[in-house]
């Protein structure tokens, strides 16, 4: 049996399954209905719309993908959420946010179409830091990237998120209609402001008309926080499941009890009540976004590389060994540091809350999920607040030795010669970096930080920032990594 079978719908047995919004039609479109989206946007607009009614049910986009959206669609789009405390409790909820999922790679005709529709108010995306093809220094659009590349040759058959969005809106001009809002909820920072820069570069590079003025003027594209720690499902999750449930779930996923959503109150065209949903509406979001890259992300990103290398399979397992979680301790308070206080925001609580989500025994999340694309997560989550640091005589050192590892991890390699696959859109990049410079750590740190669009200059061109960083990735290469965790280990201890 499956979820849309299932006795569960509509009898009020598990939460939301009572819950019935088939008489709302599509507001929203959504590209990346992935674990992440389905956890979070895709729930808060379940409980906007327990609120408050309203046409603001998700048409769910995958740009590339199409088992999740065939997932989807054989369970009319239901699914149920579980989350996992540390306690071990397990508590699934059914999600009926989502009205339909197309894949853009068989119906892009019918995605587009949807974007055009007068009911379309909110285009939001959860497709990965990589997908955009922004250049972040300067906000145009990078021409060596694939997808922005054939869209520029091609733009009223686009394939990437760019191209497809802005020939939305190049229709919608056309139907003289308005511009929907852009939502962007991926972990990029100002990432309103940053699509916008890429939205409007990229119109203005397929037409001549004042498109990208027209955009600008009308369009809006408020910056937003996410958070929620949510692992990739497995099979074995979906079996144990389908126990609980007593039906097969193929959109089934598990996730953190927390959850969190903060967003510039700026929308062109209206919103769903997601305030009573628990969403945080804000003028500024840089504050919260800038804690949660360099506390979070920042934090994940070191544990995920070293964790990585070290044989630890799941975030969990490097916050159980005590010299890891020191070193992650460490490098969340730094990262602290390096934020100016805001409203009456207890940094110290929040990092102290980070250590207990990250050690939540029942949520597996994978070190090697977390290290994927490091080349697109390292600059706003690692380099950002060490520059911050540098330039306030703070310590560099969490920064350099997470920028080491990261590095060590670059050359693909474990210490045993056993080989793993960098999933980095720059992998060959990364690793020629590395591997065309033997074992010679200053050559390899000096080739790292000459890559463009990569490290701050400012970064780049001190002195003691790439000592700190040489010195570390030396001992990494010299004596392991093992022993060299154990000597900063050591050094936080003296200096304690
Ligand atoms: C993680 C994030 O995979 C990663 O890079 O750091 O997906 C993280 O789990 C989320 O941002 C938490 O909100």
């Amino acid at each position: 049996m499956n979820l849309l079978n299932s006795a569960y719908i509509g009898d009020g047995s598990v939460e939301g399954s009572e819950d019935d919004f088939s008489e709302f039609g599509i507001g929203i479109v959504h590209f990346g209905p992935g674990a992440f989206h389905r956890a979070h946007l895709a729930v808060y607009t379940h409980d906007a719309l327990k609120h408050q009614k309203g046409d603001w049910r998700i048409l769910g986009v995958g740009l590339r993908s199409t088992e999740i959206v065939d997932a989807l669609h054989a369970q009319e789009c239901m699914y149920s959420v579980s989350t996992r405390s540390a306690d071990g409790g397990l508590a699934p909820r059914i999600v009926k946010s989502i009205a339909q999922a197309k894949a853009a790679a068989r119906d892009k005709e019918g995605v587009l179409t949807r974007l055009a529709n007068p009911a379309t108010r909110i285009v939001s995306m959860t497709v990965t830091e990589k997908a955009y093809g922004i250049l972040r220094e300067t906000g145009r659009v990078d021409r060596a990237h694939e997808s922005i590349a054939k869209d520029i040759a091609d733009p009223r058959n686009p394939t990437g998120i760019l191209g497809v969005i802005v020939e939305g809106l190049w229709r919608r001009r056309q139907a003289g209609l308005r511009p929907f809002t852009v939502l962007c909820c991926d972990n990029l920072p100002q990432n309103g402001e940053l699509i916008k820069a890429g939205i409007l570069d990229f119109a203005r590079q397929i037409d001549e008309t004042d498109l990208a003025a027209w955009i600008a003027e009308e369009g809006a594209f408020p910056n937003s926080m996410v958070d929620r720690i949510t692992p990739a499902a497995t099979e074995s999750f979906r079996q144990e499941i389908a126990v609980r449930l007593d039906v097969r779930d193929e959109a089934a996923i598990e996730t953190e009890p927390f959850s969190q959503w903060v967003i510039e109150d700026r929308f062109a065209e209206g919103r769903p009540a997601w305030d009573a949903a628990g969403v945080v509406f804000v003028k500024d979001v840089a504050p919260y976004e800038e804690m949660k890259l360099r506390m979070l992300n920042g934090a994940h990103s070191l544990i995920a590389y070293m964790g990585f290398l070290l044989g630890k399979t799941y975030v969990r397992d490097v916050m159980a060994d005590v010299q890891l979680s020191t070193i992650v301790d460490r490098h969340i308070k730094a990262a602290s540091q390096t934020l100016s206080p805001f409203q009456d925001f207890d940094l110290d609580e929040y990092g102290q809350k980070l250590i207990e989500r990250f050690a939540n025994p029942n949520i597996a999340h994978e070190t090697y999920q977390i290290a994927m694309d490091g080349s697109q997560k390292m600059p706003q989550r690692i380099f950002a607040p060490a520059l911050e640091s540098l330039k306030n005589n703070l310590p560099i050192a969490p920064f350099a030795l997470a920028t080491a590892v990261w590095i060590r991890y670059c050359s693909g390699t474990h210490e045993n010669g056993e080989q793993y696959d960098l999933r980095d859109p720059r992998s060959q990049q990364l690793a020629a970096a590395f591997i065309s410079n033997g074992r010679d750590p200053a050559g390899i740190c000096q080739a790292f930080h000459e890559l463009p669009d990569l490290f701050p200059a400012e970064l780049t061109t001190s002195k003691e920032w790439r000592l700190t960083v040489c010195s570390y990735l030396g001992s990494m290469l010299e004596r392991g990594l093992s022993q060299t965790v154990s000597a900063y280990v050591d050094t936080i201890e003296d200096s304690a």
